[in-house]
């Protein structure tokens, strides 16, 4: 009688306990919109990493614009752009000393590529 008695008890007890157990465990669970705990995080996967591509720069310089100096005009250039006639070139030629380097052809006759063919 003791026996059956405090095994009844020992039913009743663990009985008892779980429905303790399961009461304290549907109060631990947050209730929407009373919880001041932090939300739940999601398991989800995050989405993929956004990789942003930035295209490079090329910087290409502006074209320079290269200046050759003019080469330096010849005696027979400077009369003949001064407006000089070919008489006074010659007369300028024969007052140099009769340079060759007047005197493209060598036929006696200088500035003739300022001036044109004189003979
Ligand atoms: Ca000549």
């Amino acid at each position: 009688m003791l026996s059956v008695s405090a095994a009844g008890t020992r039913i009743v007890a663990a009985a008892l306990s779980g429905v303790i157990a399961l009461g304290l465990a549907a109060c631990a669970q947050p209730v929407d919109g009373t919880s001041t705990a932090a939300p739940r995080t999601s398991t989800s996967t995050p989405p993929p990493a956004t990789v942003t591509v930035t295209p490079s720069t090329v910087y290409v310089p502006p074209p320079a614009t290269v200046t050759v100096p003019d080469k330096p005009l010849t005696p027979c250039q400077k009369l003949h752009a001064a407006g000089y006639s070919y008489d006074v070139a010659y007369a300028a030629w024969a007052d140099a000393g009769f340079p060759a380097n007047w005197d493209a052809d060598k036929d006696g006759l200088p500035c003739e590529q300022s001036y044109g063919e004189q003979n």
